[in-house]
């Protein structure tokens, strides 16, 4: 049965492709992906239609028949299950990949989104209100990249020698570390493993979804200026619901 993905080219976003294009680097028959670009800057998230299949109004959502799951490290933890491989790990090391990827979806998804909004998208906010925010959210950020620096020590991967779900749902967020402008300079095993996670074939390919690929890592200037377009329309206050 053919699964769909209903994403946009974002960081939560690419951590599902970067996880299917792995399951096939491993030689795993995966079923059929038809993956549905929704228009985030026109508010596609908020139709019906999407609200049908993720009540929380964000992509991603994995669309499996009659099963649909929202939040991009369950989807990651729900391809894992569905298609047992060394990316979910059994016994100890399924525990060592689930407690970092939880770690991402409570830690550095929040921290690396709420600084990067701070820092290229809210131009209109006065300096004063932003300072408090971007120190608290730019300390934070690195005390995690440090968080993960000590992790990465002597291993190659968050579980070791392998690439696991772990290591999938926090790469896109370190990699955009210029972006979000937490300098992770000094993390040295983190740039490393960034490099390292990058020159994986399957990674490349999950990355260049939605995007060109001469433009997965130097965006052209056309696109850095429409991305802060429309992260700045994202981000304003005017686009926040209380509703649903
Ligand atoms: N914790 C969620 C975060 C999802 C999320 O924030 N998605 C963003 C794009 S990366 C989104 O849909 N934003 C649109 C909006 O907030 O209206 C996950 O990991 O899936």
């Amino acid at each position: 049965m053919t699964m769909e993905l209903w994403t946009a080219a974002t960081p939560n976003g690419w951590k599902v492709n970067i996880m299917v294009e792995e399951l096939i680097e491993l030689g795993i028959e995966v079923s059929e992906f038809k993956m549905r670009t929704i228009n985030l800057q026109n508010g596609e998230q908020f139709s019906e239609e999407f609200t049908s299949h993720n009540l929380n109004q964000k992509i991603p959502v994995l669309v499996d028949g009659e099963i649909n799951v929202m939040e991009s490290c369950a989807i990651l933890q729900y391809l894992g299950e569905k298609y047992p491989s060394s990316l979910l790990p059994s016994g100890a090391q399924r525990w060592e990949a689930l407690q970092w990827l939880y770690w991402q979806a409570a830690n550095v998804g929040p921290i690396f989104g709420n600084k990067l909004s701070y820092t290229r998208y809210m131009e209109n906010v006065p300096s004063e209100a932003k300072a408090h925010p971007l120190e608290r959210f730019g300390k934070e950020g690195l005390r995690l990249a440090n968080v993960l620096d000590r992790k990465l020590e002597g291993r190659d991967y968050i579980c070791g020698e392998n690439i696991s779900i772990a290591d999938i749902a926090i790469y896109p967020w370190m990699r955009g570390w210029k972006w979000s402008k937490i300098i992770l300079v000094d993390c040295k095993n983190v740039m490393a493993w960034i490099d390292r996670v990058r020159a994986r074939p399957a990674v490349e390919r999950g990355l260049s979804y939605g995007m060109p690929k001469d433009e997965i890592d130097q965006w052209s200037e056309q696109r850095k200026k429409d991305t802060a377009a429309s992260g700045a329309i994202i981000a304003s206050n005017d686009a926040l619901k209380t509703d649903v």
